[in-house]
């Protein structure tokens, strides 16, 4: 299958350019830059692949052809407080797709006790024959022993390439210091990356449970429980002990400005750290926590900050103190699941529905607003998560060569995120009502036209597992 995108201008993380793109197969073969006098400028090769014709030509006037989407940070069907996050890998990359991404990399999960191994093949089984796109895993390692340790080399012979480590959640998922430190050098032998969730949860637990003893369980105070300077306290110390093992380290989803000042400040001492944000701690703030028990659908860790922490993550994104936006996608129905706290916020399961809007919110809220520039949201959105965790230039780019992950993209079209019109299988949005300017038109997976005109035209199973590379950019950053 040949398709032609005509008349579009590309977008990439370096700029932006008038150009038609030919895609053969899976993979994009020419790029013929389009001159403002309307000819066609094809190299010798990209002009003889061009007079072969396409079987599918996509007007594209007007519109922007930009790199499939990455979201590097998703939990389907995570196991979280006696439940599920609900999107299965089949409906949670369906959503990805209507919202231009092409690719997620998800976290498979080590339960205590058991080896990263066999947490890694569930979470295989749990995509393979099901995902409608591109999709690769971290590991998240709940158990630190000799074992284990050992054991990461051989995930990262598998294309696991990165582990994520909490200094949060005492008794699920959190590893002490030495722990951290031991696998940090580990990650030092074998190329692999170390990804923190860095909020001091031994603190959080202390004054969640005090809060809790004085009666105050509302959603409100799982915000109020979890303080800024716990996470920039972790996010500190990871850091710091990241130098002292000579590794690079990256901070998933940081909120707030006391982690953001952490990373900076390390950044500019010449540290090998990196950070992502996620929309929600761009758009939402500590006041939708706020309204009774509907402040359930809001509870996430980190939890929504104030708001003048927006401006401040913006900053970060601008100066590049920060080089990423991904969602930590997980959702709960609001009925049946964020219930389960009704009574004790400790007892909500953490995480928002995202994966579908991310790339609009970003437009709208980025571009359109002023602060980001096309290309820098192409780099927040796709070419940096695709740099960092080895996916690059196969993902991350319309380049030749690269695969064929490709969204035609109208910067003008409004539309209004709701949960009665997304795809993600939850029961609320956390955007209800939100305006946005800019949608995905089309999305093209691997070749593959899955998203057109509102529809979707993939299938399950479609989705390929991708081996990924060593974190060579955050190395040589
Ligand atoms: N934070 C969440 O909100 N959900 C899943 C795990 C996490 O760290
Ligand atoms: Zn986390
Ligand atoms: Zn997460």
């Amino acid at each position: 299958m040949r398709i032609l995108i005509k008349n579009g201008t590309v977008i990439n993380a370096g700029g932006r350019q008038q150009a038609d793109v030919l895609i053969d197969g899976d993979r994009i073969v020419a790029l013929i830059a389009r001159p403002t006098d309307g000819s066609a400028i094809a190299d010798k090769a990209g002009a003889a692949l061009l007079a072969l014709g396409a079987d599918e030509t996509i007007d594209a006037t007007g519109k922007w052809v930009i790199p499939g989407a990455i979201d590097s940070h998703t939990h389907m069907e995570l196991p979280f407080g006696g439940t599920f996050a609900k999107d299965t890998f089949e409906t949670g990359s369906r959503a990805a797709a209507f919202g231009g991404t092409t690719t997620i990399v998800d976290f498979a999960v080590q339960s205590k006790g058991k080896s990263l191994q066999e947490g890694l093949d569930v979470w295989m089984a749990k995509a393979e024959g099901h995902a409608v796109i591109d999709y690769g895993f971290h590991m998240i390692m709940s158990d630190v022993t000799d074992e284990t340790l050992a054991e990461m080399d051989r995930i990262v012979d598998q294309g696991v390439t990165s582990f994520k480590l909490f200094t949060a959640y005492p008794g699920v998922f959190y590893s002490d210091d030495g722990q951290i430190f031991r696998a940090m050098q580990q990650s030092g032998k074998n190329g692999g990356l170390i990804l923190m969730h860095a909020e001091n949860g031994i603190a959080i637990d202390v004054v969640a449970g005090q809060n809790a003893a004085a009666g105050n369980t509302d959603p409100i105070w799982h915000g109020r429980s979890r303080y800024p300077v716990f996470e920039g306290e972790a996010t500190n110390r990871v850091i710091r002990l990241a130098e002292a093992a000579g590794v690079p380290v990256y901070i998933v989803h940081l909120s707030v400005r006391d982690a953001l000042d952490a990373v900076r400040e390390a950044r500019d001492r010449g540290a090998k750290a990196f950070a992502e944000t996620c929309p929600q701690y761009l758009f939402l703030s500590l006041d939708d926590l706020g309204n009774g028990f509907e402040g359930a659908k809001f509870v996430c860790s980190p939890p929504l900050r104030t708001k003048d922490n927006w401006d401040e993550l913006w900053t970060g994104l601008i100066k590049d103190d920060l080089q990423n936006v991904a969602t930590d996608h997980c959702p709960f129905d609001f009925e049946g699941q964020k219930e389960l706290g009704r009574g004790d916020f400790r007892k909500i399961p953490n995480g928002l529905p995202g994966v579908e809007d991310r790339v609009d919110l970003l437009h709208d809220g980025g571009v359109v607003a002023g602060k980001i520039t096309p290309a820098r949201w192409v780099e927040i959105c796709s070419a940096n998560a695709a740099k960092i965790f080895g996916l690059y230039p196969r993902k991350g780019a319309v380049a030749v060569g690269a695969d064929a992950d490709v969204v035609v993209y109208d910067p003008n079209r409004k539309h209004t995120i709701s949960a009665r019109t997304h795809h993600m299988d939850c029961d609320y949005s956390c955007y209800e009502g939100r305006e946005v300017q800019g949608g995905s038109d089309i999305v093209i997976s691997r070749g593959r036209v899955i998203v057109k005109d509102g529809q979707f035209l993939g299938k399950p199973g479609d989705g390929q597992f991708l081996k990924r590379e060593l974190a060579h950019w955050v190395r040589k950053n």
